[in-house]
């Protein structure tokens, strides 16, 4: 049993948005279903961070930005490997609003990432080339936050990256397994497991916050 502490706790909700669900551009199966358990999830914490992949018209992470390549193939980007994805979340449309079923009134920020065409950014620390930062971290430190309990989608990319990273910089940094859903490319969950692991970051139960 793990008791949030509210004035230095932030539960960190990865992109749940109409793309990644079921009948979306770039659908995670079962992406839905978490969803009523990160409503519950959310009302134990009084601070709430949301994060929305935000992309304009021809990323580079989408297939189609690139002649002759299909979705779930990687290229060489300038700054180390891409994942090409089918296009999502483009800037304004229905799938790249929150799921409709995601209901935390009290969420104090929603950060986008992903809106530079040149850079993708799985994390929401940091751009995937690594050193181009999204400004949560000097957020983070400003408001005094020092854990973070992750949750969303997808668990093997954007919460995978982001929970490294923000252990790295320094937040102690704990997923809620079941509260998360992979997209699930051949060997990435295990994959996940294991950068976890390393980084010692815990992976925990929903049950683990909610039960008393
Ligand atoms: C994500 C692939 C592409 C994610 C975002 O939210 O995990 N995955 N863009
Ligand atoms: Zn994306």
């Amino acid at each position: 049993m793990l008791i949030p502490k509210q004035r230095t706790d932030a539960l960190l909700v990865i992109d749940v948005q109409s793309d990644f669900t079921p009948g979306g551009a770039l659908a995670i199966a079962d992406g839905d279903t978490i969803i009523p358990l990160i409503n519950t999830l959310a009302k134990k914490f009084d601070h709430v961070i949301l994060t929305q992949d935000w992309h304009p018209a021809q990323h580079i992470s989408f297939a189609t930005t690139h002649s002759n390549k299909q979705p779930f193939e990687t290229i060489e980007a300038p700054y180390g490997p891409q994942t090409l994805w089918p296009e999502h979340v483009l800037q304004h449309t229905e799938g790249a609003a929150f799921h409709p079923d995601l209901k935390i009134p009290h969420a104090e920020l929603i950060l986008r990432k992903g809106f530079r065409r040149h850079i993708d950014s799985y994390s929401a620390f940091l751009e995937n080339d690594r050193c181009t930062p999204t400004g949560l971290a000097g957020y983070l430190r400003e408001r005094n936050l020092q854990r973070l309990f992750l949750c969303g989608l997808a668990y093997d990319f954007c919460v995978c990256f982001s929970a490294i990273d923000g252990k790295a910089l320094g937040f102690e940094t704990i997923v809620i397994e079941d509260a998360c859903r992979p997209v699930n490319l051949p060997g990435s969950v295990d994959a996940t497991n294991a950068e976890l692991a390393t980084a010692s970051i815990p992976r925990i139960r929903s049950n683990d916050l909610l039960t008393r």
